[in-house]
């Protein structure tokens, strides 16, 4: 992540398009000068958040811009497991900063993804596990600018006898039914005139494997789409200008959680 804002602007020197890793930079204030030298530079920046591109996300989305349960008024993103994590990214265990700087970074993103932008956020957190130094665990709060209100909540200390990872669960209501993804891929989509339950489960692509699959196959769809916004001259749907505004939110649970008070979106985004 340090390297990010010096990588980004030697890009934007030479007017080539670049796409960054999540999380964005060390700071929010990196994090607009990096999408400010892009554009001055007129190339494209795209943030390599992949989440939004799961099947089982591109699923919810779909379903609730069909239009069937109505207007959404409630959502919760949910992202809670056991797995050792530290195993294959040790240095996970090591910053002051964990879940939400990793992980949560994806659910919020999620959140806008389907309910769209936030107002402002309230986020408590801790750390379970004694032996990382981050924390852990974490709820957040989220005023949509739609009037929905959400729930993200995310934990690595969770242990349950089917381990979900790495599932993003998710629950909308509407006005006229409602969007429940489950564990194990479920979709149930609830309306006027019935239920309908679908499996969203990710293809397994030739070079995956289990439980990764669902990740590995949102980053070769993040690429792909890449690739068609390159050729056709589009905007990407994660591009460093939409990828502020999920980054605003990562820094703003950190601030609201150290400080317990609601923190406004908007002030930290001008
Ligand atoms: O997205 C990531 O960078 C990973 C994981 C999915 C495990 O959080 O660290």
């Amino acid at each position: 992540m340090n390297s990010h804002r010096a990588l980004v602007e030697m890009a934007a020197a030479h007017r080539v398009p670049a796409i960054c890793q999540k999380p964005f930079a060390p700071t929010l204030a990196d994090a607009k000068a990096m999408v400010s030298a892009c554009v001055a530079a007129g190339i494209p920046l795209m943030i390599h958040e992949n989440f939004r591109w799961q099947t089982p996300i591109q699923a919810v989305r779909k379903a609730l811009d069909s239009g069937v349960i109505g207007t959404p008024f409630w959502g919760r993103f949910s992202f809670r497991s056991g797995y050792d994590v530290f195993s294959g990214q040790p240095y996970l265990a090591q910053g002051k900063r964990f879940i939400i700087e990793d992980l949560g970074i994806h659910t919020l993103d999620i959140a806008r993804y389907i309910l769209g932008d936030v107002l402002a956020l309230t986020a408590r957190t801790r750390r379970v596990n004694s032996k990382i130094n981050g924390e852990d665990v974490a709820t957040i709060l989220l005023d949509h600018e739609n009037g929905s209100t959400s729930i993200v909540d995310v934990s690595y200390a969770t242990k349950q006898s089917i381990e979900a990872f790495p599932e993003t669960l998710i629950e909308i209501d509407g006005t006229e039914g409602a969007i429940r993804l489950s564990q194990g891929y479920k979709l149930q989509v609830t309306h006027a005139k019935g239920t309908a339950n679908n499996d969203v489960a990710p293809s397994l692509l030739p070079w995956a494997s289990r439980p990764w699959h669902n990740i590995q196959e949102s980053v070769f769809a993040i690429q792909q789409h890449w690739t068609d916004c390159l050729k056709a001259g589009k905007e990407t749907s994660t591009s460093g200008a939409d990828n502020l505004k999920t980054f605003a939110l990562v820094e703003a649970a950190y601030e609201s959680a150290a400080s317990k008070a609601t923190v406004d979106i908007g002030s930290l985004l001008k």
